[in-house]
């Protein structure tokens, strides 16, 4: 048969392949191991030299054809789901893959709905480091050198006199120092501890510190501020109870402690079966500490003050999801991560 009319063939042939077993026996009879154009390719070599270039060129040209036209009926014959040896159907009644989503952390969800309670208050969110230095730890919180309060924190120290802060409370007079009056801030960070961990202690955990400072602010004006902000938070009236308590760089300090929502106040391991659960700690800025931080506080310069607290935020968490456990937040368990 002449070349030209076998490629006329051979091209009807694979336009009326109705399958892809069908489209596979064309292919052998053109082009397998004795297709009739392989042993056409084949005889070239008894033709003389100037016959076999041009014959191979024409040859190989309609072998290229051919392939292409094989290949793109192949597409036809899959797209349109007829069965084959070669066919790759889509089983479009198979189950689909199932996409991961990814989960918040839940003390991320605590910090981002904490943030945006104070800042509907008119609290600016503010950080601070990590790493700190003895001063602004301790020294600058009017913490004195051998004072036992400095036992309280336990402290992760690093070399040349730095360490893990123990606490936000730094930052307050790192923002005082650059800032003047009014002004109310919160900062939420992480602060580290060297102490034994149980149910409610871990070694790190999430501070907020607040602190806000005017004109005549008090002690009435921080209850009303935390009472709102529970409040909100929990979405339902909490039970508050405020303490003595103590801590340097304020005066008079209180602790203050939430009705457990875990055990409904029976008492469970997260309020150390007392129903309540301390949260944070608070009190009026020390007269010594914004001293330190450069702000006078005196009847001349009218009386800036305010008040300062700190509030532990892993405790929150436990408190909204119902978790027994502050360890679980830093577990990395992907059972107890994908209920966010
Ligand atoms: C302080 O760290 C003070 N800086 C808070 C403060 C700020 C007081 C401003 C006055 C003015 P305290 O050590 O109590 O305070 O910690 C604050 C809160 O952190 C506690 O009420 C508690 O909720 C939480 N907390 C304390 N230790 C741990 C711990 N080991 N693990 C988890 N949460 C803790």
């Amino acid at each position: 048969m002449d070349i030209k009319e076998l490629r006329i063939k051979a091209q009807e042939d694979i336009k009326s392949a109705q399958n892809l077993d069908e489209l596979n026996k064309i292919f052998k009879k053109y082009l397998g191991k004795r297709g009739e154009l392989t042993l056409i390719l084949r005889s070239l070599k008894n033709l003389p030299d100037k016959q076999r270039k041009e014959q191979g060129r024409i040859t190989n040209k309609i072998k290229q054809e051919i392939e292409t036209e094989l290949q793109n009926q192949k597409q036809r014959l899959q797209v349109s789901g007829s069965t084959g040896k070669f066919q790759e159907s889509i089983d479009i009644s198979a189950p689909g893959r199932k996409i991961t989503i990814g989960h918040l952390h839940p003390l991320t969800l605590v910090r981002r709905q904490t943030e945006e309670i104070f800042q509907n208050m008119g609290f600016s969110v503010v950080e601070g480091p990590e790493i700190e230095t003895e001063w602004y730890n301790f020294d600058a919180l009017n913490i004195p050198k051998d004072h036992p309060a400095r036992d309280a924190w336990d402290t992760l120290w690093l070399k040349n006199k730095l360490l893990l802060r123990t606490h936000t409370s730094p930052v307050q007079i790192r923002y005082m120092q650059k800032h003047h009056p009014p002004f109310r801030i919160i900062v939420p960070g992480r602060v580290f501890r060297h102490e034994a961990t149980d149910a409610s202690h871990d070694v790190q955990f999430y501070h907020l510190e607040g602190l806000m400072i005017g004109k005549d602010v008090s002690v009435a004006n921080f209850r009303a501020i935390i009472g709102e902000f529970f409040q909100k938070f929990f979405n339902k009236d909490i039970k508050i109870r405020l303490r003595p308590g103590f801590f340097p760089f304020v005066e008079p300090g209180f602790e203050i402690d939430i009705s457990c929502i875990v055990c409904q106040g029976k008492g469970c391991s997260v309020c150390k079966r007392t129903g309540w659960v301390e949260t944070l700690g608070a009190g009026m800025v020390h007269p010594s500490v914004l001293k330190n931080s450069g702000i006078i506080s005196n009847s001349m310069t009218g009386r800036w003050q305010g008040f300062a607290f700190g509030i532990g935020l892993d405790r929150l968490a436990m408190m909204k999801y119902k978790i027994d456990d502050i360890r679980l937040f830093y577990s990395s368990d992907l059972r107890f991560l994908k209920q966010f």
